[in-house]
């Protein structure tokens, strides 16, 4: 029996769409989770429409609301999950948050577990101010599990990925430097790393921490949709969450998968009981199964659209092909 699950979830908030708590929330609850959310945006929708009405919640909000649950008792969390802080002080308040969640869980010994997604950019870019990168650093050493893209990996560990080996070196750092036990790093084309995988092919590698330091690796392969979605990551840390919390407590699972697994290293075959492996598997399993299917209603939504007549309104060029814009990326909003 997997044990009620209560969950923390710091993220954003948007009026439409699926992305942040909008999406962890609902994927949490509809697994059995019980979740209680502070958001760290008020947003109309996300970024992707390149225009965005709302507000950033301040540090300041975030501790109070928190201090909220607290002076009644309603923090009784045994999962927090965390996602896009807008402000470096924003990140330190979350991590301040943990530390006294973890106090308080003292009592309940392994009961509490915090599961951090380090956003600050993709493909070699930051997106949030340089001062967050720091306040990531240090918050992290609280951290249980933490879900790095390849770019925030190598901002984290300081090991620039060029090869495949290098994925291995960077996690082996994170375990070392911030004395985090989990990481996966989602999404990495190994084709562009000089493998022999084809193009078509994310994936996914994880480590839990050997006790001698050493990673114990593991990696996912997926087939990648040709389609850009927001709120994926946000998808996988929420059913990250539920799936662990599974996989630590039944004995066995037999999952049907529509991922392969293979392992990093040869010497790593005994871990295939690894609960991060296992979660990982079913997690990518049940994304590919809503992204296909978002996949096929933004094909018959951008057909639809297509019969419309657009062209003889006396728009310009460029209004038309922000329309365009906005129609195509409502039509990639994640349907769940
Ligand atoms: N802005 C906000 C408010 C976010 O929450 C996020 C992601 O979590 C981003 C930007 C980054 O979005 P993108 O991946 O589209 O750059
Ligand atoms: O993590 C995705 C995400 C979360 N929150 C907001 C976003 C996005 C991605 O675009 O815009 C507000």
């Amino acid at each position: 029996m997997v044990p009620e699950t209560k969950v923390l979830a710091i993220a954003s908030h948007v009026s439409y769409g699926f992305v942040g708590n909008t999406m962890a929330t609902y994927v949490m609850q509809s697994l059995g989770c019980e979740v209680a959310g502070i958001n760290t945006v008020h947003f109309s929708n996300h970024t992707g429409y390149r225009q965005v009405k709302g507000t950033k919640t301040s540090a300041q909000e975030i501790r109070e609301l928190y201090q909220g649950l607290a002076q009644s008792y309603l923090t009784d969390f045994d999962v927090l999950l965390s996602g896009y802080a807008p402000s470096a002080a924003a990140v330190e308040a979350v991590g301040d948050i943990a530390e006294d969640l973890k106090r308080r869980a003292e009592s309940r010994p392994g009961s509490f577990f915090w599961i951090l997604d380090p956003v600050m950019g993709d493909l070699g870019r930051l997106y949030v101010n340089e001062d967050v990168v720091p306040a990531y650093k240090k918050a992290i050493r609280h951290a249980d599990l933490i879900l790095p893209n390849q770019f925030e990996a190598e901002v984290l560990s300081g090991v620039k990925i060029s090869t495949v080996a290098d994925i291995t070196a960077a996690i082996s750092a994170i375990h070392a430097t911030y004395s985090i036990p989990h990481v996966i790093v989602t999404s990495i084309q190994l084709s562009r790393l000089g493998s022999s995988t084809p193009t078509s092919t994310l994936t996914v590698i994880g480590s839990t921490i050997r006790s001698d330091g050493s990673p114990r690796l593991f990696s996912v392969d997926v087939p990648a949709l040709d389609c850009n979605f927001n709120g994926t990551g946000d998808m996988f840390a929420a059913l990250m969450v539920a799936r662990l919390r599974e996989a630590v407590f039944t004995a066995s699972t037999t999952p049907q998968l529509k991922s392969t697994r293979s392992w990093v290293s040869p010497d790593d075959v005994a871990s295939t009981d690894l609960p991060l492996a296992t979660a990982t598997e079913k997690v990518l399993s049940s994304m590919h199964y809503v992204l296909e299917r978002t996949m096929e209603a933004r094909t018959a939504e951008l057909a639809a659209a297509a019969d419309e007549q657009d062209d003889t309104d006396g728009s310009t060029d460029e209004q038309r092909q922000f329309r365009k814009h906005l129609r195509e990326t409502k039509a990639g909003e994640v349907r769940l």
